[in-house]
C-alpha cells in the first residue's frame, strides 16, 4: 500500500462543469446515470482517469455515442483518447443494502442515504472525486412513493412528478458548484418540523428537520439551535445563508457525527435528537455545537474548500474553531474552554506520541479516513485560536473577510488561509505557519532563579520540541503564551520588560527570559492562561503556589488548571508510594479552596473532577497502569473522605426545582453530579444514589446517579441498571449509554459481560453507535479491563476488530486508537500490546485502514 505525499499535488488535468445524476433507488440494484460535462484542463493527450470502486458498470457513451476505449482497474475506470470538451455519460449500477462500510449510497434502517466525505462519491458512480473539481449538480431521483414518500437533494427542487408504476420523482438542483464529497441524497419516510429563518439581509430560508416517526419533538431542540447558529454567524463573521432551504436529516447508522453536505446534512441522529427525558446536559450541549459546526461549514468548507485532502484542516480546524466560539457565547467560556483542554490534554496529546503523529496539515496519508484526527480538528483549532489571540477580534474578522474576498467559491490551502489572515495584521506570521507542518506537542518549562545580591528575579522560559514518530527533526515555534506575575500578598506585578502585549509574552527561541528587578523573590508566575497555546506546562511551582495561584490568578482558566496540576502532584505522591508527603496544609487548603466557591458551581463542578487516567498518562513514562490507576482513585477517596461534609453540603445546596437546559442549572446540576461522585467513595452515597435515581426529572441525574452507582458498589449499580434497561430498553440512543456504563464497569469479569451485552437484542454490529457504546466504551476508558495484567483485554479487542474491519474499516480503525497508544507504558505491557497488534498485521485481508495505523504502530 503506498502513502500518497502533499508535495505530489498536481492539479488535475480534467475538469467537470456540470454533472446531471439520474437515480432510481432498489435496495440490491439502484441505477446511476451521470452525465458529465468534461474539460481538459491541459494541452497533454492524457487519458481520463474516474476514480470508482464497488461499482457495476453498464454503459460509457460520449457525446451519445457507445464508447468502449477504456480499461476498468481496481480503483477506477481510464478512458483513452478522449476530446478536449465532451458530454460523458455513464451508467453503474449499485447494491446500498450490501453496503455495511457505510460511505457511498446504503441504507440507514431502510433509509437511503449517503456520505462521500471524504471519498466516498466514487463508491456511487465513476468520477474525479477530489475536492479541486467543482460543477455544478442536478439529480433526479426516481423511488417507490409509498415507501419512499421524502427524497432529497442539494439545493433547491425544481421539479416533481409521478409514474404509473407506483414511483414517483423529484429533480433537485444545486446553483453552487461544488466537490464531489458535498453530494448528498437522501430518500424514505420521516417526521418532519419545519421553520423559516430571515436572513439580515431579509431573505426567508425554509428550515427543514427531517427524523424518524415517532420522534419529532425531540428534535425541537435542534431547530432552534440552528436558528441560534445562523443569526450567530450573521452577528460574529457577517456571514449570511446562500439557498433557499436548509434541510438536515438524522439517521441512526453514521460512522461520522455528521456531514455538510450542501444544503442538506446528514446526521448521525445522537447529534439532533434530544429532550429533557432523554438527554443529558451534555447531549444538547453536542447537539448545538455539532448542528452549528456543520452549519458554519456552509462557508468555511463549501463556498472555500480544501483543494485536496492534506489541506483538511483548513476547514476542520477553523468550523472546529468557530463552533467552539459559538458555544462558548451560547453557555459559558469557562466550562467551554476547560472541555476544549480535556480534549486535547487527553486525546490530541496521546495522539502527538504515537506512531499517528502527524502534523495538522499532514503529509503522507494512506487512507484519508484515518486523518479526521483529534489534530486536523481540536489542535487545527487551538491554531486558529492562536492566530484569534495574536490578530485580537477585530484583526481575526478582518483576516476571515478577506479570506472571503479572494477565495469564495474556490478550493485552496492551509497557505491561503494564512497569508489571508497575514494581510490583518503587522505581525509577521511566517514563523507561526510552522505550526501547520510541525507535529508534536511542544513542552514549556517555566524556572525561576533569584539573584540576592542584585534583587533580581529571572524567569526564564523555555522550549523544547521533541522529536515524533513521524518527524525527527524539529525547529521552534511561534508560542503566544499567557502569563500573570503574583506577589507574595497576591498583587500582580509586571516585569521589567520583554512582554508581546499586557500578560502575553511571545516564545519565538529556546529560551526566552524575563526579570523583575527589586520585587523580591517571591514571585509566582502563572503561565498557559486560557491555554494560549498547545503545549505541555511544567513549572518549578510548589504545591502552596498552585493554591496561591488558585486564590489570586485573574484568568479563570489559570485558576482550575492549578487545582489539576496540585491534584497530578498529589496523586504522584500516592504513585511512589509516599502520600504522606501531601501535609496537612495542602489538603486543608484543597478543602478551603472548595469552601472559598460554594457560590461558584461552574468552577467548583470543574474544580473537584481529578485529572482523567488518560491525562495523567501525558505527562509520565514507563507507567505501571494498575498503580497509576489505584492512586488516582486512593487519592480521590482521601479527598472525598476529607471534605465529605463539605460535599454533602455542595449537593444539597445544588438541586434544582424542575429541569431547564440552561447555563445557570446546567453547571449547578453538574457540580452536584460531580460532588455525587466523589462522594460515591463513601459509605453515606448510597441513600444519596437511590433518592437521586428514583426522584430524578431528567437523564443528567439518572445518569449521575448510574456513574456514581457503578462507582459505589456493584449489587446497587446492577440494580439500578435493570431499572433504567426496562424503562429504556426500546430507545437504542438512550440504551448506548446502558451499553458504556456496562462496558467500563471496573469488574473481574467484565469480559463476560462484554461478551453479553454484544448478544444484548438492541446490539447491532451494523450500528456504530452500538459499536463505540460497547466496544469504544471498554477501549477508551476501561482501564482496568483492557489493560488487564494477562492482556486478556487487548485480545478482545483484536479478536472484534478483525471481525468488524470485514464490514466497517473506518470504524474498526477508530477503535484500534488504545491499542497503538503503548508508547508511555512499562515495557511489558508493550510487549502485550504489540503482540496484539502484530495479530491484526498478520491477516492478510487487513484493511487499508487498519493496516496504516497498525503498520505504523508497529514500526
Ligand atoms: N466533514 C466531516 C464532518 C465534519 O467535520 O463536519
Ligand atoms: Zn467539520
Amino acid at each position: 500500500l503506498v502513502a500518497k505525499r502533499r508535495e505530489d499535488y498536481r492539479a488535475p488535468e480534467f475538469t467537470i462543469t456540470d454533472i446531471a445524476l439520474d437515480f432510481t433507488l432498489d435496495p440490491s440494484a439502484t441505477k446511476v446515470v451521470s452525465e458529465l460535462q468534461v474539460k481538459r484542463q491541459d494541452n497533454a493527450n492524457a487519458p481520463l482517469e474516474l476514480d470508482g470502486e464497488h461499482l457495476q458498470l453498464l454503459e460509457v457513451a460520449i457525446d451519445d455515442l457507445p464508447f468502449g476505449d477504456y480499461q476498468q482497474t481496481d480503483s477506477g475506470l481510464v478512458l483513452n483518447n478522449v476530446p478536449d470538451a465532451f458530454t460523458l455519460r455513464i451508467v453503474t449500477q449499485v447494491n446500498p443494502s450490501e453496503n455495511k462500510a457505510l460511505e457511498g449510497l446504503y441504507l440507514s434502517n431502510g433509509v437511503y442515504c449517503t456520505q462521500c466525505e471524504a471519498e466516498g462519491f466514487r463508491r456511487i458512480t465513476y468520477y474525479l472525486d477530489r475536492p479541486d473539481v467543482l460543477a455544478r449538480f442536478t439529480v433526479k431521483i426516481t423511488g417507490d412513493k409509498a415507501s419512499l414518500p421524502t427524497m432529497l437533494a442539494n439545493g433547491n427542487p425544481i421539479e416533481q412528478g409521478s409514474n404509473t408504476d407506483g414511483t414517483h420523482w423529484i429533480l433537485w438542483q444545486d446553483p453552487f458548484p461544488k466537490p464531489s464529497y458535498l453530494f448528498a441524497l437522501v430518500a424514505g419516510s420521516f417526521d418532519q418540523l419545519t421553520d423559516t429563518f430571515v436572513t439580515q439581509s431579509g431573505k426567508s430560508v425554509a428550515l427543514e428537520l427531517f427524523v424518524d416517526k415517532g420522534k419529532r419533538q425531540r428534535g425541537e431542540f435542534a431547530l432552534e439551535a440552528l436558528k441560534r447558529s445562523m443569526r450567530w454567524d450573521e452577528e460574529v463573521f457577517g456571514l449570511e445563508y446562500d439557498l433557499d432551504i436548509y434541510m438536515i436529516v438524522a439517521v441512526d447508522f453514521f460512522n461520522m457525527g455528521a456531514m455538510e453536505n450542501k444544503g442538506l446534512n446528514v446526521f448521525n441522529s445522537k447529534f439532533v435528537l434530544a429532550d429533557q427525558a432523554s438527554a443529558t446536559d451534555e447531549d444538547f450541549f453536542n447537539v448545538e455545537s455539532v448542528i452549528a459546526h456543520e452549519y458554519f461549514h456552509n462557508w468555511t468548507g463549501n463556498r472555500v474548500t480544501c483543494r485536496d485532502w492534506f489541506q483538511l484542516s483548513l476547514k476542520e480546524g477553523l468550523t472546529v474553531f468557530r463552533d467552539q466560539q459559538f458555544s462558548s457565547d451560547m453557555s459559558s467560556p469557562l466550562s467551554n474552554r476547560i472541555k476544549q483542554v480535556r480534549v486535547m490534554r487527553e486525546h490530541q496529546f496521546a495522539e502527538d506520541a504515537s506512531a499517528m503523529s502527524h502534523p495538522i496539515r499532514p503529509d503522507e496519508v494512506i487512507e484519508m479516513n484515518n486523518f479526521y484526527t483529534v489534530t486536523v480538528y481540536d489542535k487545527g483549532a487551538e491554531v486558529i485560536r492562536m492566530m484569534h489571540t495574536l490578530l485580537g477580534a477585530e484583526g481575526f474578522r478582518a483576516g476571515m473577510d478577506e479570506y472571503f474576498r479572494r477565495h469564495d467559491g474556490q478550493a485552496v490551502t492551509c497557505d491561503d488561509f494564512v497569508s489571508a489572515m497575514q494581510s490583518a495584521t503587522d505581525i509577521d506570521l511566517t514563523h507561526f505557519s510552522r505550526w501547520y507542518s510541525q507535529s508534536g506537542t511542544p513542552r514549556v518549562e517555566v524556572k525561576r532563579a533569584y539573584d540576592a545580591a542584585s534583587n533580581k528575579l529571572t524567569v526564564t522560559l523555555t522550549q523544547q520540541n521533541l522529536a515524533t514518530a513521524d518527524q525527527s527533526e524539529k525547529h521552534d515555534l511561534y508560542i503566544p503564551l499567557q502569563i500573570e506575575f503574583l506577589a507574595a500578598d497576591g498583587q500582580h506585578v509586571a516585569p521589567d520588560s520583554g512582554m508581546f502585549r499586557d500578560n502575553l509574552v511571545i516564545l519565538d527561541k529556546p529560551v526566552t527570559e524575563l526579570t523583575f528587578t527589586g520585587k523580591g523573590s517571591n514571585i509566582t508566575p502563572v503561565a498557559l492562561g486560557n491555554f494560549s497555546a498547545p503545549v505541555k506546562l511544567t513549572s518549578d511551582l510548589t504545591p502552596l503556589e498552585w493554591l496561591h495561584t488558585f486564590r489570586f490568578a485573574n484568568d479563570a482558566f489559570s485558576r482550575w488548571d492549578a487545582i489539576q496540576q496540585l491534584y497530578n502532584w498529589c496523586i504522584e505522591q500516592y504513585y511512589q508510594g509516599s502520600p504522606q508527603q501531601i501535609e496537612k496544609v495542602i489538603w486543608q487548603g484543597l478543602y478551603e479552596a472548595v469552601e472559598a466557591s460554594q457560590d461558584n458551581p461552574e468552577i467548583l463542578g470543574e474544580c473537584l473532577v481529578v485529572p482523567s487516567f488518560e491525562t495523567l498518562c501525558q505527562t509520565r513514562e514507563n507507567i505501571d497502569v494498575h498503580a497509576l490507576n489505584e492512586a488516582r482513585q486512593t487519592f480521590s477517596h482521601d479527598l472525598a473522605e476529607f471534605m465529605s461534609d463539605l460535599l454533602l453540603v455542595i449537593y444539597q445546596t445544588n438541586q434544582s426545582d424542575s429541569y431547564a437546559y440552561e447555563p445557570a442549572q446546567v453547571s449547578s446540576r453538574r457540580c452536584k453530579n460531580v460532588v455525587l461522585t466523589l462522594l460515591a467513595e463513601l459509605p453515606l452515597a448510597e441513600t444519596l444514589i437511590t433518592e437521586q435515581f428514583s426522584g430524578s426529572d431528567n437523564m443528567s441525574d439518572t445518569l449521575g446517579a448510574l456513574k456514581a452507582a457503578q462507582q459505589f458498589d456493584l449489587v446497587l449499580f446492577n440494580n439500578l441498571m435493570n431499572e433504567f434497561e426496562q424503562r429504556w430498553r426500546d430507545d437504542p440512543l438512550v440504551l448506548d449509554k446502558w451499553f458504556g456504563l456496562h462496558a467500563t464497569c471496573d469488574r473481574s469479569d467484565i469480559l463476560a459481560q462484554l461478551t453479553l451485552l454484544r448478544q444484548h437484542p438492541q446490539f447491532s454490529q451494523q450500528n456504530p453507535n452500538r459499536v463505540r457504546a460497547v466496544i469504544g466504551s471498554f477501549a477508551f476508558y476501561n482501564t482496568s479491563g483492557f489493560h488487564a495484567d494477562d492482556g486478556s483485554g487487548y485480545r478482545f479487542l483484536t479478536d472484534y476488530l478483525l471481525e468488524l474491519d470485514k464490514t466497517n474499516p473506518q470504524v474498526a480503525s477508530r477503535l484500534v486508537t488504545p491499542l497503538t497508544q503503548w508508547q508511555h507504558f512499562a515495557p511489558s505491557r508493550q510487549a502485550l500490546m504489540r503482540q496484539q497488534l502484530s495479530r491484526l498485521l498478520d491477516d492478510a485481508s487487513l484493511s487499508k485502514d487498519l493496516y496504516e495505523k497498525v503498520s505504523k504502530a508497529l514500526a
